[in-house]
């Protein structure tokens, strides 16, 4: 038997035969499972499609946290959708103000060895505690908790190594943003980043977990650290530690590829607008005039972040013309935050205290004005992200937030001095944390659908020719924001799939939905990296709503690729870049016999650009399920048609 990596040796243990290679598809066998509510009600609505009368995982959390604003009946709607969902077929409920779900679900619910399949890209968070923690679209989530292997292709493994120890006032977030200023917010895909070395027993499982979180920014499959002393540590801390066992690669495993760290060397950095990568160091920008502080998210909120920042901001004042805002990552988190009185100093300081959820890190309110600066210890700062198309949005550490909410301007908190070390409380078991168990008699639950809540659209199998007019031709790193947009007014949409398909593109192309509909959909073209950053399936189920067939692009990242295969939407590789230059926008583009090339297991398509008489080839890159997908019109229609259903 030969030397194994850490994530081998869990995929093995779940299903994947050792023979397998990267670059292979496998099927994992999937033991927990996390939704939140903005890609969610989807899960569930595409789970009470496939009609299994219970989940089947070892484990389902449905969390609230995404928008908890409920303004309006939408979003409210959902929220008891989800409610009665959850406790209907087995699955345990978070609801809103309980936390962000990648915090939760590390402190209550996570175990080191298991796998984790979540409707949310940071789902990879759940690696800082040695598990396989991956982001899919919800399609993917439902048909797990109906007992179905997840599919993926075999990753490549590559081994971080952390040596020596971080100065002071550097962080974890600092550590990971070094990664992505080195790999890029492509460098990952296809990829698992597996941490070693000695650095690795120096953080603490929040700590890592910030760096497994943001190890998504990268579009790595995931990202895992070993489950040693400090994992026991905290699984002890969170009154669980039956839930530990040790695991480490072999010794002598075998690496894709290795980059080294020397933490001792790193100082404090912070991601430029409106790129994670766009990485430099504080001291570059410091003096950079900031509008809003904004400290939280499933990246960077946990106690020992909250109550770092609490001690910088004790006995001292936020500068008049910032607004400090913090969102506290779990109800754990601010009931310690209470009871050591760090929420006191924070108060006293003149910062905002906001719910425990998602907040602004996706839109939802705290947007900054316009043409503002933001300094956030979030995880993305795409253009648009914070709901004010013209603000720049900066990406750091909560140290170096809160020394600059107190100075107005992005501040190098080294200039502070002495680091601050805070006291870990004793457990965190502080009566915080609430949830609902699943119903013991589910045949009494009634699932409330308000009128926000509608059927999901029906996709037809693909036909045997591909045509239509090119709706938009984009550049590289096109994210999924920029396809759906977020936000609280386009979020509370997001069980109605025919409204929120009319903002796809919005804040690219405000015409665009029109457009699609008025040509009877058509193709989307763009370059590098497409669909970048979240999992939301809207970014692949709302274009095809309006009806596009086929996208072109030069690469794709992997949970968007996913999630239009899922859909029916069938991914095509633009071979050459001067066939994607010689495309202009509303150019018709032809594919015939596309079914038969698929099931076929063709590689290359031929594609007519009718309106300038010119053919070029785009390659398919499908392994065999995904054929089967693609041409049954998307993975629902092919799992009632392997059911047997004689609709399909
Ligand atoms: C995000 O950070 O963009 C989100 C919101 O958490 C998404 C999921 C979504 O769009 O609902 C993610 O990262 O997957
Ligand atoms: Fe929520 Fe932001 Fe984390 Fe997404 S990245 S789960 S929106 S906190």
């Amino acid at each position: 038997m030969s030397a194994k990596t850490l994530f081998e040796k869990i995929l093995m243990a779940h299903g994947v035969s050792s023979a397998a290679r990267p670059g292979d598809p496998i099927e994992l066998v999937i033991d927990q499972t996390l939704t939140q509510d903005a890609t969610g009600t989807m899960a569930y609505l595409q789970f009470e499609a496939l009609g299994v009368p219970r989940v089947r995982t070892r484990c389902s959390v449905s969390y609230v946290d995404h928008n908890t604003f409920q303004a309006g009946f939408q979003n409210s709607d959902d929220h008891r959708f989800l409610r009665t969902v959850a406790a209907k077929y087995g699955i345990t409920f978070s609801g809103a103000g309980n936390g962000i779900c990648h915090q939760v679900h590390l402190e209550c619910f996570g175990v080191p060895g298991q796998t984790l399949l979540g409707s949310d890209s940071h789902t990879s968070t759940g690696g800082g505690l040695g598990m396989i923690a991956i982001g899919a679209g919800g399609l993917d989530v439902a048909l797990a908790m109906a007992g179905e292997p997840f599919r993926l292709r075999y990753p490549e493994v590559v081994r971080v190594r952390l040596e020596g120890a971080l100065s002071a006032w550097v962080t974890a977030k600092d550590i990971v943003l070094e990664i992505l200023r080195r790999v890029t917010v492509k460098g990952g895909v296809g990829r698992v980043f597996e941490y070693c070395g000695p650095g690795v027993k120096t953080l603490a499982v929040p700590e890592r977990a910030t760096i497994t979180n943001m190890g998504a920014e990268s579009g790595a499959t995931t990202s895992i650290f070993p489950s040693d002393e400090a994992t026991r540590a905290f699984l002890a801390f969170q009154g669980r530690k039956e839930a530990w066992r040790a695991l480490a690669p072999d010794p002598d495993a075998e690496y894709a590829d290795a980059i080294t760290i020397d933490l001792a060397q790193l100082e404090p950095l912070v991601a430029l607008p409106h790129m994670p990568d766009r990485v430099c160091s504080v001291r570059e920008v410091e003096g950079t005039k900031l509008d809003q502080v904004a400290i939280g998210s499933c990246t960077n909120a946990s106690y020992k972040d909250l109550a770092t920042v609490a001690a910088i901001l004790k006995g001292r004042s936020v500068h008049p013309e910032t607004s400090l805002v913090i969102s506290p990552g779990s109800r754990q988190t601010l009931a310690l935050l209470a009871d050591s009185g760090a929420l006191r100093h924070m108060i006293d300081a003149g910062a905002r205290i906001l719910e425990c959820a998602c907040g602004p890190c996706i839109g939802i309110g705290q947007s900054p004005p316009t043409d503002g600066r933001s300094l956030r210890t979030f995880n993305r700062n795409f253009k648009g992200r914070s709901g004010t198309l013209s603000a720049e949005l900066y990406l750091s550490s909560p140290e170096v937030a809160a020394v600059s909410a107190l100075k107005g301007e992005i501040t190098d908190p080294r200039s502070l001095g002495e680091p601050i070390r805070v006291p870990m409380p004793e457990s965190g078991l502080c009566g915080g944390s609430r949830f609902l168990k699943p119903a013991e008699d589910p045949a009494r639950i009634e699932v409330i659908r308000g009128p926000n809540i509608q059927p999901l659209p029906e996709s037809r199998p693909m036909p045997e020719r591909l045509e239509g007019e090119v709706l938009i031709i984009l550049g590289d790193d096109i994210t999924t924001d920029d396809i759906m947009p977020a936000g609280a007014h386009i979020l509370a949409l997001r069980s109605n799939v025919p409204e929120i398909a009319k903002y796809v593109f919005s804040h690219r192309d405000p015409g665009f939905a029109k457009r699609a509909l008025e040509s009877g959909g058509g193709f989307i073209v763009a370059g590098k990296n497409y669909g970048q950053g979240s999992s939301r399936e809207h970014a692949a189920l709302a274009p095809m709503a309006l009806g596009v067939k086929g996208v072109l692009a030069l690469s794709f990242a992997r949970i968007h690729r996913s999630n239009l295969i899922n859909f029916g939407i069938l991914p095509m590789i633009i071979e050459n870049p001067k066939d994607l230059a010689a495309i202009e926008q509303a150019d018709r583009l032809v594919a015939d016999g596309v079914t038969a090339a698929v099931k076929g297991g063709r590689t290359r398509l031929q594609i007519l650009n009718a309106t300038r008489g010119t053919f070029f080839d785009v390659s398919i890159e499908l392994d065999d399920h995904e054929r089967q997908v693609v041409v049954s019109g998307g993975r629902l229609n092919h799992f009632r048609r392997k059911q047997g259903d004689p609709a399909f």
